[in-house]
This record gives structure tokens, C-alpha cells and sequence, in this order.
């Protein structure tokens, strides 16, 4: 399968992998914890398991490399070991993507779009597909007051500049995939328009993923506490509005929505 030009749309499942969050005095560690959920991902149809180090959350606190590394490469270790799946590691800095490269995934996410000091070299250097993500501002302070002249303009000169750019440092073309970033310096208004108007950024010819799962713009829709059904109905128009990868933590509901979807579409022809 080809990630960054993929004949289905690909379900991207979320591992956070936060130390000690589960520990029990040592009896089922975050590891532990982690390839188990990795597994169930892999069993209700994940195509690709995301794993990061780093929350990017508003307002999260910084992570060394050293730290991101530690987090990271054993649950790489032991994903790829165990499990069939494909593998992205969710960073912006070049020493995880370098090491990352070394136990052999197949996909850098990275939401500073290769930006960070060595990071575009280190990906070049992998030959690896690459998510690169529009972020207005900085984590820390993204979501004090988006502003945009126009959404769909600025996110798109971003990504022309960030294409010619990686391309012009030895990225291949055919291996970058966009992502607008909803939740990342965006009001409820301009994810939603994100959604709804996915399709206008396909003119770059790309592949597009779109991460919204759980988010705080999906919980105002319900205002329910678990996010599932509105993360799952944006999932599916997503797909249906041009995304090929859709990044989630409801994997098994995920894939039997957008299996509906394709149902539908196929007038059951996949049946
Ligand atoms: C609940 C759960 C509320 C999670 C918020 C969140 C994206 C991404 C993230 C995305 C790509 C997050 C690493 C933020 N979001 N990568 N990463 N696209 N490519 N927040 O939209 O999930 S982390």
C-alpha cells in the first residue's frame, strides 16, 4: 500500500504514549498498556498507527528530544515487531525522525511541517512519506485569537511554500501529504469550512488527512462528553469532501462508518 496515494481512504489510529499515565507499581506499565491498545487498533482495521511524545494540545509544556525519544522508540520497537501495520511517528524533531527511520516506519506526522532546525534534512535523508501540517501560531499560544484575511488562501500559499520548499531540499514530490490542521490556531468556524471545503485544496494534488477526532470544535456540535458520534459523522464527510487519511482514536467505529460510506458510494458492488 501506498500511504501518501492510497486507492482507499486509511484510518490513522492514535497511540498516545504518555509515560507512567497507567502505571500500577509495575504490573501492567505504559508500554504494556500502549501495544495493547495498538493491538486493538490493528484488529478493528487501523491501516496505520500514529505514535508521538508530544502533546501538541493548547498549552502543552515543552519535551526534549531525550524524553521524546525515550517515550517513542520502544513502542516503535515493539509495534513493529508485533504487528503488520504501518507506522507514523507524530514529531518535529530531527533526532526522533532520524532514529524513528532506523526501526523502519513508514510515514513522519508532522504538525511544524518539517520547520524545526534539522528536521527537513532528517526526512530528506529517510526517503520517508511526510504529513505536512498548516499551524497558525504556536501551540502555546495557537488558539488566542486565530485570524485569517482568507482561511482557504493563506493554508494553501502555506502549503505551496512548504512543497517547493521540502522538493527543492530533496523531498520527493509524490511522498508529501497536507494537512489543514484543524484545531491549530482555528476557531470552531474555520474547522468546520475546513471540513466542509476539504475539496479545494485537492487542486495541489496531493494526498490530504485530516485530524479531528475528539477535538474541542467536535464537542461543541453534541456537547456530549465522549465526542464519538460527531467525531465519526466529520470522519466520513471528511472522506466524502477528499481526505484520504483520517486520524482517530475510534478506530472500529471509524472503519465501519466510512465501510458504510463506501457501501453506499459502490451501491454495494463491495459487498
Ligand atoms: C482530544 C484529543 C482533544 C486530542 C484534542 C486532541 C493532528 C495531528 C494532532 C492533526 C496531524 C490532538 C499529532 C492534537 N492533531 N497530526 N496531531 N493532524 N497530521 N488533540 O490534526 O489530537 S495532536
Amino acid at each position: 500500500m501506498n500511504i501518501s496515494n492510497p486507492s482507499r481512504p486509511l484510518v490513522m489510529g492514535i497511540l498516545n504514549s504518555t509515560p507512567d499515565s497507567f502505571s500500577d507499581g509495575g504490573q501492567f506499565c505504559s508500554l504494556d498498556h500502549a501495544i495493547a491498545q495498538a493491538e486493538r487498533m490493528h484488529l478493528a482495521g487501523a491501516d496505520i498507527i500514529d505514535i508521538g511524545g508530544e502533546s501538541t494540545r493548547p498549552g502543552a509544556t515543552f519535551v526534549s528530544a531525550a524524553e521524546e525519544l525515550d517515550r517513542v522508540i520502544p513502542l516503535i520497537e515493539k509495534v513493529r515487531r508485533e504487528l503488520d501495520v504501518n507506522i507514523s511517528v507524530d514529531t518535529s524533531k530531527a533526532e526522533v525522525i532520524k532514529e524513528a527511520a532506523v526501526h523502519g516506519i513508514d510515514l513522519i506526522n508532522d504538525v511544524r511541517a518539517l520547520q524545526q532546525e534539522g528536521a527537513l534534512d532528517a526526512a530528506v535523508k529517510a526517503q520517508l512519506p511526510v504529513c505536512l501540517m498548516h499551524m497558525q501560531g504556536k501551540p502555546e499560544n495557537m488558539q488566542a485569537n486565530p485570524d485569517y484575511d482568507d482561511l482557504f488562501t493563506e493554508i494553501s500559499k502555506f502549503f505551496k511554500k512548504r512543497i517547493a520548499t521540502c522538493v527543492a531540499a530533496g523531498l520527493s514530490a509524490e511522498k508529501i501529504i497536507l494537512d489543514p490542521g484543524f484545531g491549530f490556531g482555528k476557531t470552531p468556524q474555520h474547522n468546520l469550512a475546513l471540513i466542509n471545503r476539504l475539496s479545494e485544496f485537492k487542486i495541489l494534488g496531493k494526498a490530504l488527512l485530516v485530524g479531528l477526532s475528539r477535538k474541542s470544535t467536535i464537542g461543541m456540535i453534541s456537547g456530549r462528553d465522549d465526542r464519538l458520534i460527531a467525531s465519526v459523522t466529520g470522519a466520513v464527510i471528511a472522506v466524502q469532501n477528499g481526505a484520504s487519511i483520517v486520524r482517530v482514536h475510534d478506530v472500529a467505529e471509524t472503519v465501519e462508518a466510512l465501510a458504510t460510506y463506501q457501501a453506499i458510494i459502490s451501491e454495494g458492488r463491495n459487498l
